[in-house]
């Protein structure tokens, strides 16, 4: 049975912009602040390091009860056992995915403007990533800001669960909570924070003083 992805924050690991911590030491401390929706992502090891970490974080989610999610490698999701996988526009085409991944897993695609939202709802994706909604330099090769008026647009055109993302802070999270987003990622402003659980908290604080 395909699981339902927590809506409000959603966190993504970043080992290079962790302080020097593992993924699994920060993946700890955002699961004792309170975190409902991870996702693993990481662009710098070996397939080998990948699954061994997802394997560990996928015990700790489960203990948790938090939403796991695996970014880019669909064999990794499925010998985990992850609740949900995530793309990106030039990854597998998502038609292919989503066959792969099976009924049972939640999938989720990075968007970047109007068509391809309205193409990843018609392909049938569960959650769509919305961003960057302000510049980020945690992705390489990140798009341009699409801004505030894409996540405008998506409130007003498209009901599949969305997930803004890109630059956003503590700083700039209400103007963002204001679009409605059903979940709202901050990548570096956790991973990267001198106390992931306090900013986690106070994130959380900020989403539920704006729903
Ligand atoms: N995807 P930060 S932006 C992983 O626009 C990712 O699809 C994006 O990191 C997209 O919160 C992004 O540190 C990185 O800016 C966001």
């Amino acid at each position: 049975m395909k699981k339902e992805m927590p809506k409000g924050l959603y966190a993504i690991t970043a080992e290079r912009f962790s302080n020097v911590k593992d993924n699994i030491t920060v993946v700890k401390e955002m699961l004792d602040a309170g975190i409902k929706t991870l996702q693993y992502r990481e662009k710098d090891k070996t397939k080998l390091e990948k699954f061994r970490q997802c394997e560990t974080i996928r015990k700790l989610t489960e203990n948790y009860g938090v939403f796991f999610v695996v970014n880019d490698d669909i064999d990794i999701a499925l010998a985990v056992k992850s609740d949900g996988f995530h793309i990106g526009q030039n990854d597998l085409p998502f038609e292919e995915a989503k066959k792969i991944a099976g009924a049972d897993m939640v999938i989720g695609l990075s968007t970047h403007s109007p068509a391809q939202a309205k193409l990843a709802v018609e392909l049938g994706a569960d959650n769509i990533g919305a961003g960057p909604v302000f510049k980020t330099f945690t992705k390489e090769n990140a798009d341009e800001p699409v801004g505030l008026k894409y996540l405008e647009f998506c409130a007003n055109n498209i009901k599949t669960h969305k997930i803004a993302i890109g630059g956003i802070k503590l700083s700039n999270l209400a103007e963002v909570c204001a679009y409605k987003p059903e979940s709202i990622c901050m990548v570096t402003e956790i991973t990267a924070s001198q106390n992931i659980g306090k900013t986690v908290k106070e994130a959380m604080r900020i989403i539920n003083d704006n729903r």
